[in-house]
């Protein structure tokens, strides 16, 4: 009786290990600025999109929805770029708005700008910290540490049986 109990809470715990496994996590949709949108002095200071960023967590697969009305665009940038708001000759302009969805295995900074005047210099600028998300199961390695827990416990069962055989 005790060693079947021991066979089922082990299956238990398999089950438990797989269902958190194949857990996703839910992409986030932000408005960059909230309500202030995508804008430039003298709307904003040096640092707003900064302050609008911290606290925030970003993960890959996380979209970042840049709104604007006027004269303004979205570049994506090198941390030189945007140190030095470098009018870089890529961006994105049309329309009033711009989505970027962070791709899915994103992590470390990355780093926006507006290049229209001297938007930038005033603070139209944002760098955001990407941490990598929980193991995606999407990945190839993922099924490997169940594969692994499954052949040991495999292993291991049979000697569990038989110590609970012998403390009875
Ligand atoms: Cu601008």
């Amino acid at each position: 009786m005790m060693g079947r109990q021991g066979v089922v809470s082990m299956a238990g715990l398999l089950v438990l290990f797989a269902l958190a496994s194949t857990r996703t996590t839910m992409a986030t949709d932000y408005t960059v600025g909230d309500s202030m949108g995508w804008t430039g002095p003298p709307n904003i200071t040096e640092g707003f999109y900064n302050d609008w960023a911290a606290g925030k967590t970003f993960e890959g697969g996380d979209s970042l929805k840049f709104v604007w009305n006027g004269s303004h665009n979205v570049a994506i940038v090198s941390k030189e770029d945007y140190e030095n708001c470098t009018k870089v000759s890529s961006y994105f302009i049309g329309g009033s708005a711009f989505t970027y969805t962070l791709p899915s295995n994103a992590s470390g900074m990355y780093y926006f700008i507006c290049t229209v005047d001297s938007h930038c210099e005033g603070g139209q600028k944002l760098a955001i910290n990407v941490t990598s998300s929980e193991p995606s199961t999407t990945d190839d390695g993922s099924s490997a540490p169940l594969l692994a827990i499954g052949a040991l416990s495999s292993a291991v069962l049979p000697a569990g049986v038989l110590l609970l055989h012998l403390l009875n």
